[in-house]
């Protein structure tokens, strides 16, 4: 294995009673915050010998030889013809709302990342938010046509927390009212629909390679595609348009990727199995520790498909006794930042509110998700005796739940302003 697996003991033993909790007094459980995303980093080695070839070549961005070898390395790992690489997720959205000439309304969930919503409205789209299975946390296909106008020009959906699922439904829908579908597959680099390789559905797929993905390039994305002229239209937009020197053919930005980002990639691409079979380690160490937690659900990842166990998710019901915010309350408490993603929902978020009336529409499923949904920090930074203390410190605070709340009312959290309590 060519990158580092954990780092030195960071926790401080497995607490047992109440008073060893940080918000008693205690000293919190972590010298060290344990992040939802630290980034997975490959072979140092490869990565600064690529960065070195680059700085040889004097070749540095602008469809270098790293950025196509990344590019090619990925279409065939996705069984797709077309990859476009550029510089991260929400410019491979907005380069491909635009090449595919999206227009009107576009229907998403708002249960997402922000920027699924923000590249459609910053193109002057109207994101129309659709309310989701509660059981699997997408877009429901039948109210997703019910959203449908004769505005309407695509349908944007997202294989969450790397979960794809309704993409038959999807198509079907798309094809009989001749919409576009596009799916925003940021979370969902090698997994797999149906046997599939998730990159080759509806008209395009998008990835990110934030730090925060399993796969990282520094930052960086890319768009997918089987259709040939939308992936020359992406390759002309993400360069200013430029066909050649001199000749401007389209409307462009500069969304490219550059060789020290596809060095990254390709590094951290070597990696990518040894990466899958730690989360997946991490995973089932999260499904072991926290089954018989009551008011606990982990989102369970279907192990028949290929998958990148990158996000663990769980879903803090009423059974649990501890609201979901005092429970992230008390872990943060802890140095464990687990993240509320993605409350409250884009509709809640200010640019989706009035005048549009966004925050009015009927989404109870996305409203009830987003307060139950908690992420645990995993990764190739986090240990399975990390996930014991994790857990041990959940199952303490559930046990106690009535005494933690009351000293919550008695002592209100003090957390970063960004983590509001309800
Ligand atoms: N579509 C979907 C469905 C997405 O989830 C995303 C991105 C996109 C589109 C857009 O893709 P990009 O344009 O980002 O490529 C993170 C990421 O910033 C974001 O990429 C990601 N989704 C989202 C789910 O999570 P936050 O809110 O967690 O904050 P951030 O990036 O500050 O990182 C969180 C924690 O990770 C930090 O507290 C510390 C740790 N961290 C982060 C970085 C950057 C590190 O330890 N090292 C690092 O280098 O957004």
């Amino acid at each position: 294995m060519g990158f580092a697996v954990g780092q030195q003991r960071r926790w401080h033993g497995v607490k047992t009673k109440l008073n060893e909790l940080a918000i008693f007094g205690g000293r919190p459980e972590f010298a060290e915050p344990l992040h939802v995303g630290r980034p997975n980093i490959g072979d140092r080695r490869r990565l600064f010998e690529r960065l070195s070839g680059a700085l040889d070549r004097h070749w540095l961005s602008n469809d270098g030889p790293l950025v196509r070898e990344f590019e090619s390395r990925v279409a065939s790992l996705l069984g797709v013809e077309h990859c476009v690489a550029v510089g991260n997720g929400t410019a491979a959205l907005e380069i491909l709302f635009r090449a595919a000439d999206l227009s009107g309304e576009v229907v998403m969930p708002s249960f997402t990342f922000v920027a699924t919503a923000h590249a459609a409205r910053w193109l002057g789209l109207e994101p129309v938010f659709c309310d989701i299975d509660p059981e699997t946390h997408r877009i429901d296909p039948p109210l997703v046509e019910r959203l449908i106008t004769p505005r309407t020009s695509a349908i944007v959906a997202v294989h969450l927390w790397g979960r794809p699922g309704e993409v038959a439904a999807l198509e079907e829908i798309a094809a009989r009212h001749n919409l576009k579908l596009v799916f925003d597959a940021a979370h969902a680099f090698g997994c797999s629909y149906r046997g599939r390789m998730v990159g080759g559905f509806g008209l395009a797929e998008i990835f990110s390679f934030h730090p925060t993905k399993f796969v990282n390039a520094f930052e960086g994305g890319a768009v997918t595609t089987n259709d040939r002229a939308l992936a020359d239209r992406l390759r002309l937009m993400r360069n200013f348009g430029f066909s050649g020197y001199d000749r401007v053919a389209d409307l462009g930005i500069n969304a490219k990727m550059n060789e020290a980002a596809a060095a990254m990639a390709l590094t951290n691409l070597d990696s990518m199995d040894d990466f899958i079979a730690v989360n997946q380690r991490n995973y089932q160490a999260y499904c072991r520790e926290l089954h018989a937690l009551p008011g606990i659900r982990v989102l369970p990842y279907d192990e028949q498909e290929k998958c990148n166990f990158q996000y663990v998710v769980i879903e803090v019901g009423p059974d649990c006794g501890l609201p979901r915010d005092q429970l992230v309350a008390l872990l943060w408490s802890e140095n464990v930042l687990a993240r509320r993603y993605f409350y409250p929902g884009c509709h809640r978020a200010v640019p989706y509110r009035e005048p549009h009336g966004q925050s009015e529409r009927q989404l109870p499923a996305t409203e009830e998700v987003s307060r139950r949904v908690l992420l645990l920090p995993t990764g190739a930074a986090v240990q399975p005796a990390e996930i014991a203390a994790v857990a041990a410190l959940m199952r303490l605070a559930v046990r106690h739940a009535a005494e933690v709340a009351d000293e919550f009312k008695r002592r209100p959290p003090t957390l970063p302003a960004a983590l509001p309590i309800e």
